[in-house]
């Protein structure tokens, strides 16, 4: 895969360089003390698998900011889908005079998702937006209010989006008081449930937890991560997320996936639900659909989704024209150039080197994900007690090194990776190997 700079780590100064110190002094005066970062470097370019600086240093991406730059940074196509739309025409509003990118996205949105039922689409601009439009939705069509989340769950920052995201720090701490009719179930949590909990008894008791506080009568919507990204990348046991399906449907409680980190090949297939051969009724997309550039949907049986009255559901810049162009081009790349087999490679890359960590390493208690979304889950050695600190420790290492590489979990103590898919092994193994090493220097 061609990239627009080379893939080459390389550090010119110590870890942040003068620049992004001069910078981070205004980014601190102007900036809102909210709004935190992972590193304290300032970016100028990004490609392939590579982050340049504002110093000239060269860093490894094993974020993607975020899970969005799955196809990689100013990815070829995107770039000039993006450049020839900004030409064209760069906002009309979709509400008031139309567009064809906006139409061709959704008809996309609609073959790509997993299912063969007939199938619409919303556009919006953030995940979390998204994700409070499906619950618009569901409720419109149920007209039923309840909405059941999941412990270590994450949908966004928005009132009711925090209301389902599980962690109180930093999410929600000082923030509310949070939307009503959100209720939290049982997770099925294979590192941390005990050995005779498979996928379906942590089905039944979550079904449980549902039936008993909330009740089917009341619920319009079940929502859930196909594979929990900031709570910790955590895959549930086989026969968890099914089973839950099969009693959405057959209680008429519409089943949302939520699937903004795990979407467009992350995991080693489209989408997540699809290695879980589950249909979701509607499906939440966000980061990966477009290459970088802000653009959210909702996707689902056209009954379900067409239960809003006209002009329900809409936003100023839900599926503005530049997102529209860069997210058909991020398709186009994803197919052409097979992504969702590059991430299955990454990911058997990835799992080999941990596991062999892991077997010489006890601190490494669970090393787990799907895809180019893996993580590693550290504990206290000769213990399941979390380790928070050793993953702060790795992580800030690795950022002195050079590698871009960000923690997550309820707990703080797991370390994941997201690279983009274009990254290449080489560079993929020089991270790997900084990694192996600083656990091998943290090892007393
Ligand atoms: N649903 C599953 O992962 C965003 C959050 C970063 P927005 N995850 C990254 C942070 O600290 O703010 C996310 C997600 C899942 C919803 C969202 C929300 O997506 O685009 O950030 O609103």
């Amino acid at each position: 895969m061609s990239a627009n700079i080379e893939q080459r780590r390389h550090l010119v100064t110590a870890l942040p360089g003068p620049r992004s110190v001069e910078l981070m002094a205004r980014k601190n005066a102007a900036v809102a003390a909210g709004i935190g970062t992972t590193m304290p470097v300032f970016a100028v370019e990004a490609g392939g698998g590579i982050v340049k600086d504002v110093d000239g240093n060269s860093l490894i991406d094993l974020g993607s900011g975020i899970a969005v730059t799955t196809v990689g940074n100013s990815a070829p196509r995107v770039v000039d889908a993006v450049k020839a739309q900004v030409d064209a025409f760069t906002h009309t509003c979709f509400m008031v005079t139309p567009y064809e990118g906006y139409v061709a996205v959704a008809e996309q949105l609609n073959r790509l998702t997993p299912g063969d039922h007939e199938k619409v689409s919303a556009l919006f601009n953030s995940g979390a937006e998204a994700v409070e439009n499906a619950i618009k939705i569901a409720r419109a069509h149920t007209k039923k209010q309840a909405v059941v989340v999941f412990d270590h769950a994450y949908h966004g920052r928005t009132n009711l989006t925090m209301a389902m995201t599980a962690k109180s720090m930093p999410y929600k701490s000082g923030f509310g008081p949070f939307a009503p009719e959100v209720y939290r179930a049982p997770l099925s949590y294979p590192f941390r449930d005990s050995k005779d909990v498979d996928g379906q008894a942590a089905a039944q008791r979550a079904i449980s937890v549902i039936e008993k506080q909330v009740g089917a009568d009341n619920l319009a919507a079940v929502v859930i991560e196909p594979i929990q990204g900031e709570g910790g990348f955590i895959v549930p046991a086989d026969g968890f997320l099914p089973a839950i399906v099969d009693w959405c449907t057959a209680n008429g409680v519409v089943f949302v996936a939520d699937e903004v980190q795990t979407g467009f090949a992350r995991t080693g297939a489209m989408f997540a639900c699809d290695r879980e051969g589950i249909v979701p009724d509607l499906i939440v997309t966000a980061k990966g659909i477009a290459g970088g550039l802000p653009l959210s949907a909702v996707t689902g049986r056209a009954d379900i989704m067409n239960a809003s009255h006209v002009s329900g559901l809409g936003g100023t810049y839900g599926g503005n024209p530049l997102a529209c162009a860069a997210a058909l081009a991020t398709i186009e790349t994803i197919e052409a150039d097979n992504l969702v087999d590059r991430a299955l490679e990454i990911e058997h890359l990835m799992l080999d080197t941990l596991h062999r960590l892991q077997a010489d390493d006890d601190r490494l208690g669970d090393v787990r994900g799907r895809g180019a979304m893996i993580a590693v889950e550290l504990v206290k050695s000769g213990t399941d007690e979390p380790d928070a600190d050793l993953a702060k420790t790795i992580a800030s290492n690795a950022h002195q090194q050079g590698v871009i590489v960000l923690t997550c979990g309820t707990y703080g103590n797991v370390l994941r990776f997201l690279p983009p898919l274009a990254i290449s092994d080489d560079l993929l193994t020089e991270a790997l190997d900084i990694l192996t090493n600083l656990f091998k220097e943290t090892a007393q």
